[in-house]
């Protein structure tokens, strides 16, 4: 181990150290080629107008997909891929995608949308994956006594959610690589030797020990118990009620300070009467697997006892219904609006990646930070559905004005009809807060939805915005766009009108 750090250059290193103080410098195959990779640029903050800064379009975490079969280009234009080939898709063009190969030459071109699929779940096969746990619990559970010198595990990057980390246990010390990735998205320890998959990445290194200066032998010993026993059960006097925020599906919300973190927090409460427990912990166990930044984090519960606290991050803004509403909301410009759309099509992406319907995104259900982060909320409703669709008691009470209609008459609730409330979202988002079909009863919306007709552009709404939310409400599920194409058509308008805008 000493001699990787001792062959590095001393300079180097105090870059590396100042770049990355948690993470070693690893060394490459060829020590006369040390090259320090680029860190990503901390994005820019810059005015876009009034006092409400918006940071620069960023780099968006590529997706990784597989070519379903063989493909033969047919033109310049084209790209020829084999079965199994991985893509990184750079975006859709009408029946094509526009998709960069990350294996061999690295050619990009179009190939047919249908022979590409988005690989889910990539690394749930394998046992060194562990997913979400920081830094510290990783040590923790390397040093256990179950494992030896060369087990090791990899996890999501703490400060970049699209990156991993190495951690990996020598000579009785944890030892933390980071994994980045390139525009790509390869990925890569050092950006001398770039991998398709992570897979491949952790299989090289595990034959080429000396490349990282540890030995990657075998996937930490799964605890289960240490796991089982994370303690989201908290002691209720940990928590100081200090403000009510309002009344929200289940019972009252609260501002309150957990003063054994030392940090304000949110707080659900169960009304007491209310019958439909079952409800309530399922939306806190679905809460308690998902962790994505563009989706309300659980922290912790205290469910012995009345009334049961959820405790999650608390959202300086409240929600975006309210934000538009607020004097802040309405110096909005489009830039700030459609950014913030951005980042609410990227948390329910990790939804629909997962196959969970939220099936109560609006406004009201997205709730906002400090530099007009978006993150959505209340999962009350969602289910991991087997079969693309879930079918609704018939009984549940159904938000109409933001629910497709295959879901509002028939119960045909799916992530395609998630979207068709996405468009109506972006609807209440570029009219600063308008109700959608004021004015119009329950009836009378799915009446004049029945006729093919839809909401009409709000006024000053860019054509290009009111484009997408009329794709959203394609009459036919399969033909609304996915969270990730909305993200990425959001990003490009964004980036766009971004570079047009700003006052600098
Ligand atoms: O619009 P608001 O101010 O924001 O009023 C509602 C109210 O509670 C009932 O839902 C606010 N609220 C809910 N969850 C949070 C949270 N995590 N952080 C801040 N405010 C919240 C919401």
């Amino acid at each position: 181990m000493e001699n990787c750090c001792r062959s590095c250059c001393p300079c180097l290193k105090r870059l590396w150290n100042w770049i990355w103080p948690d993470v070693r410098y690893p060394s490459v195959p060829n020590n006369n080629h040390l090259v320090i990779a680029n860190p990503a640029h901390a994005s820019e903050i810059r005015t876009v107008s009034g006092d409400i800064r918006v940071p620069s379009p960023q780099k968006r975490p590529v997706q990784l997909y597989a070519a379903l079969f063989d493909f033969e280009a047919r033109s310049d234009e084209e790209l020829s891929v084999r079965e199994g080939d991985k893509l990184s898709v750079i975006e859709k063009r009408g029946e094509y995608v526009l998709a960069t190969k990350l294996t061999g030459s690295r050619q990009s071109g179009l190939i047919p949308a249908n022979y590409v699929a988005l690989l889910q779940d990539e690394f749930a096969k394998h046992k060194w994956y562990y997913g979400n746990i920081n830094r510290s619990k990783a040590e923790k559970l390397l040093l256990a006594s179950q494992n030896k010198d060369g087990a090791f595990l990899v996890r999501i990057s703490e400060s970049h959610s699209d990156e991993y980390t190495i951690s990996a246990r020598s000579e009785d010390k944890v030892f933390h690589f980071r994994i980045q990735r390139s525009v790509i998205g390869a990925y890569f320890v050092s950006d001398k030797l770039s991998f398709a998959t992570l897979g491949e990445l952790i299989s090289y290194y595990q034959k080429n020990p000396r490349c990282l200066g540890v030995n990657l032998v075998d996937p930490c010993v799964q605890q289960r118990e240490l796991f089982d026993m994370e303690s989201w059960e908290r002691p209720r006097e940990e928590f100081q009620l200090v403000r009510r925020l309002g009344e929200g599906h289940f019972g009252e919300v609260w501002e309150a300070f957990w003063t054994k973190e030392k940090k304000k927090v949110a707080i659900k409460t169960l009304k007491q009467e209310d019958t439909k427990q079952d409800e309530f912990v399922k939306e806190v166990q679905a809460l308690k697997s998902l962790h994505h930044p563009k989706l309300i984090q659980l922290l912790a519960m205290c469910s012995r006892g009345e009334p049961v606290y959820i405790v999650t991050e608390l959202m300086s803004k409240g929600s975006l219904k309210s934000y538009l509403a607020s004097p802040e909301g309405h110096l909005l410009t489009s830039a700030h609006l459609i950014y913030m759309g951005s980042q609410i099509a990227d948390g329910m992406g990790y939804l629909e990646d997962r196959s969970i319907v939220h099936r109560d995104l609006a406004a009201r259900n997205v709730l906002v930070g400090d530099h007009l982060v978006c993150k959505v909320a209340d999962f009350g409703l969602a289910r991991i559905i087997k079969d693309s669709v879930y079918k609704a008691s018939r009984t549940t009470k159904i938000p109409v004005r933001w629910t497709a209609p295959e879901a509002a008459l028939h119960q045909r609730f799916s992530v395609k009809s998630d979207v068709w409330s996405f468009g109506v979202l972006l609807f209440e988002m570029m009219s600063h807060g308008k109700m959608p079909y004021e004015g119009k009863s329950n009836k009378e919306v799915l009446d004049i939805l029945s006729s093919g007709l839809r909401l009409s552009c709000p006024p000053r709404c860019p054509q290009n915005i009111y484009r997408i939310m009329l794709d959203c409400w394609a009459a036919e599920p399969s033909k609304r766009p996915s969270f990730h194409a909305l993200q990425s058509q959001l990003d490009a308008i964004y980036a766009k009108i971004y570079s047009k805008t700003v006052e600098v």
